[in-house]
């Protein structure tokens, strides 16, 4: 059956694309409760160690997207979004990137190197929630990963949000720890902005087609929204008995 819906226009798609910050998990019990300083310890030293399973795959998934793409001006874009995770050192400057800088957050709340990047502590449903993101990448239209970034659309919030409450919430945080949300702040929203207005752009050619973006930005909120449920339901707490490196 054709489908005769005429397009919305691009400022009726993107309110609709923003409009979807309901599901965003900011919303999700468990950062509910981070917010709010009602997280113990061992919480969140699971949160932090669980977490940085997705972390570690958002490279991966950004590897598989630019091994889809054959336009060389999106991959001139999006290659940007590895080294800010990987780090890089260009033009004598050393950049240790984001993933380092979460092993430092996972320090910072009592956890060592290895507790992190062992993936000891990571829950099988953590991983499967980050795994159907990373298998969507790799098997969707390079066109669809692009669109299933835009949940970074409501991410300054939670970062601001972390900023601004664990020097109080959680006062026994090293303060260091913090400075991975302080970089996503302008990283997710350059990267944020090249999305947007490729998505805004390429699913504008029919209706059916800006559907199918918004339902790829509910599957992304899902995949968030799952590795929450996965964290707060698993009970991953982690105590710390002596010291850690
Ligand atoms: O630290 C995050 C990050 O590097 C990314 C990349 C981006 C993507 O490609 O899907 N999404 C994302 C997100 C990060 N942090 C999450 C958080 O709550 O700390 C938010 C998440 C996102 O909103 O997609």
């Amino acid at each position: 059956m054709t489908d005769t819906r005429a397009p919305w226009s691009p400022e009726a798609f993107e309110e609709r694309l923003r409009g979807k910050s309901t599901s965003y998990h900011i919303h999700h019990p468990f950062h509910v409760m981070m917010g709010r300083g009602e997280l113990t310890p061992p919480q969140l030293r699971g949160w932090v160690a669980n977490r940085f399973y997705y972390q570690i795959s958002i490279p991966i998934k950004d590897a598989a997207i630019l091994s889809n793409c054959d336009d060389i001006a999106i991959r001139r874009e999006w290659i940007q979004r590895i080294l800010d995770h990987d780090g890089c050192h260009i033009g004598g400057v050393d950049d240790a990137g984001g993933i380092e800088a979460w092993i430092r957050l996972g320090q910072a709340v009592g956890l060592s190197r290895d507790d992190v990047t062992s993936l000891r502590y990571v829950v099988p449903a953590a991983r499967f929630a980050v795994d159907a993101y990373v298998n969507f990448a790799r098997q969707r239209p390079w066109q669809e990963a692009v669109a299933s970034s835009l949940t970074e659309l409501f991410a300054p919030h939670i970062h601001q949000q972390r900023i601004d409450t664990w020097p109080t919430h959680y006062p026994w945080v090293d303060a260091a720890g913090l400075q991975y949300f302080k970089q996503r702040l302008t990283q997710a929203r350059r990267d944020v902005e090249h999305g947007l207005h490729f998505t805004l752009q390429h699913f504008s050619q029919s209706r059916a087609l800006q559907e199918r973006a918004l339902n790829i930005l509910q599957f992304k909120l899902d995949v968030l929204w799952a590795l929450a449920d996965a964290i707060l339901l698993s009970q991953c707490t982690i105590e710390i008995t002596g010291p850690k490196a």
